[in-house]
């Protein structure tokens, strides 16, 4: 008898070990394509739907004056319609999914006035901002049902876009999923000085690129594949199903944003034009750079340029992912463009290594639910690091796949400042991500250096923003004080 479990035992290992190894076999392009995943729904992805792309509203300042701002947020519970006839409950701030556009400048001081009238604890991270841990909206700032949370800042940093999103212990991966989610503008002299296209919706449109199951009814399918996180079987672009978008024959500045729990994206136009990326994470690069692909990781953000002067009216031209539909642009009229892409986009100053008061060494390890970073699972109740206010560190991290049981890659974030790439695996980093970060994509078995600096008090969280492998652990958290 006992025998007979021993090998039942070895069998069923086996079949994991070999099965994770195709699976990883499959993925060494970075990307698990849709088929790779059990449908779930019955329902035809269509080539395109006739959806249009839903632009999400500007959220109102509702203070006069100039320099200070008062922004509303409230999380609810709402119905949204992906298919038609079928109705899905979701979650939104202000409406039924994801949520409006804050747009701040650079100096301005802001006032977040945020309602949970949802039936279970939130809270809002503002991921990117550069802010005191006591505003940053992680796991310690939770606001339970039916209460507000009020915190202001200063906003201390470059022009950028940056988003927000829960971060409660348990939920997070779930309150995202089903639509907690928005972004986050900054603006600063530099960049109202370029002749950007900037002029929101209509040249400047937020792209929150993220995939979603869905059953028979039409309800959210949330399935932890206990691989790397949960993967959805819709394209969904700003709430909608592989979305159509008119453009005019025009440069238009595209925000996208990876906001899916666990999926990369490797984007690129369906007739491999090139496009220009001119921001990071954290704000304009120096300088564009010409692209064919864009390859983006959970919590990532990137502002690209795509002109459109060289297409005629009625030219259809899809965005992809590999080869999957993202979303359609249809090319109308051609009209006088006055934006300009400018040679130089922003000076960024070089953190100097030489600066640095510590080295730390940070290892994310294991996959679905059996991970680690530095061989912990996270504990609200221990403080991993301890930092002096203003100092410059180096962290060097690190994937171990164990065996095979490895994850592909995880996209590594810290809360409440931005870094910059030193080198990965020794190499110099990407040419697109020279500039300010605050997420970076550790592959399996690579070491990516970066340096960063503390320069706001308190508490802040840094994790795989693979939102299950942050829910299973992946996270830590570092105090900064005088
Ligand atoms: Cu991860």
């Amino acid at each position: 008898m006992k025998l007979k479990w021993g090998i039942t035992l070895i069998v069923i290992a086996l079949i994991i070990l070999v099965g994770t190894y195709v699976y990883d076999l499959n993925r060494s392009n970075d990307m698990p394509t849709q088929s790779e995943f059990p449908t779930q729904s019955g329902i035809q992805v269509e080539e395109s739907t006739n959806s249009s792309l839903p632009i999400p509203e500007l959220l109102i300042d509702s203070n006069p004056d100039e320099n200070i701002s008062d922004y509303y947020l409230s999380a609810q519970n709402g119905i949204s319609n992906f298919f038609e006839g079928k109705q899905t409950a979701t979650l939104g701030y202000n409406g039924n999914y994801l949520g409006p556009v804050i747009k701040v400048s650079n100096g301005e001081e802001v006032r977040m006035h945020v309602d949970n009238e949802l039936d279970a604890p939130t809270s809002v991270h503002w991921h990117g901002l550069v802010v005191p841990g006591s505003a940053d909206g992680g796991p310690h700032q939770l606001i339970p049902t039916q209460s507000t949370w009020e915190p202001s800042f200063t906003i201390d940093q470059p022009a950028s876009t940056l988003w927000f999103h829960p971060h409660v212990i348990g939920s997070t991966a779930t309150q995202v999923y089903y639509g907690l989610a928005g972004m986050i503008i900054v603006e600063d002299e530099n960049s109202k000085s370029l002749n950007l296209p900037d002029d929101y919706g209509i040249n400047d449109i937020p792209l929150i690129i993220q995939d979603r199951s869905f059953n028979q009814e039409g309800d959210f399918v949330y399935v932890d594949n206990m691989m790397d996180g949960a993967f959805g079987e819709y394209i969904l672009v700003n709430g909608a199903i592989t979305p159509n978008l008119e453009v005019d024959q025009v440069k238009m500045r595209f925000r996208v944003l990876n906001g899916a729990n666990a999926r990369n994206f490797n984007l690129r136009l369906e007739d491999n034009n090139e496009f220009h990326q001119i921001a990071s994470d954290g704000g304009l690069l120096e300088s564009p750079i010409n692209m064919e692909s864009l390859f983006v990781t959970p919590g990532e953000r990137a502002e690209i340029i795509i002109d459109f002067s060289d297409y005629s009216k009625g030219d259809v031209v899809r965005l992809l992912n590999d080869n999957e539909l993202v979303m359609t642009f249809i090319v109308g009229e051609e009209v006088e463009d006055t934006t300009e892409m400018p040679d130089t986009l922003a000076v960024i100053e070089k953190m100097d290594e030489s600066l640095a008061t510590n080295v730390k060494t940070i290892v994310l390890d294991g996959m679905g639910h059996m991970v680690s970073l530095n061989g912990k699972q996270f504990d609200m109740n221990r403080i991993d690091d301890n930092v002096a206010l203003g100092d410059i560190e180096i962290w060097e991290i690190s994937t171990r796949g164990a065996m095979m049981m490895g994850s592909a890659g995880h996209p590594f974030h810290i809360h409440g400042t931005q870094f910059q790439v030193l080198s990965r695996n020794g190499n110099q980093p990407y040419s697109n991500e020279q500039g300010w970060k605050d997420t970076v994509y550790v592959r399996a078995n690579e070491t990516v250096r970066i340096i960063v600096k503390f320069e706001k008090e308190g508490l802040f969280m840094y994790h795989c923003h693979i939102l299950e492998h942050e829910e299973a652990g992946m996270m830590g958290q570092l105090e900064v004080s005088e």
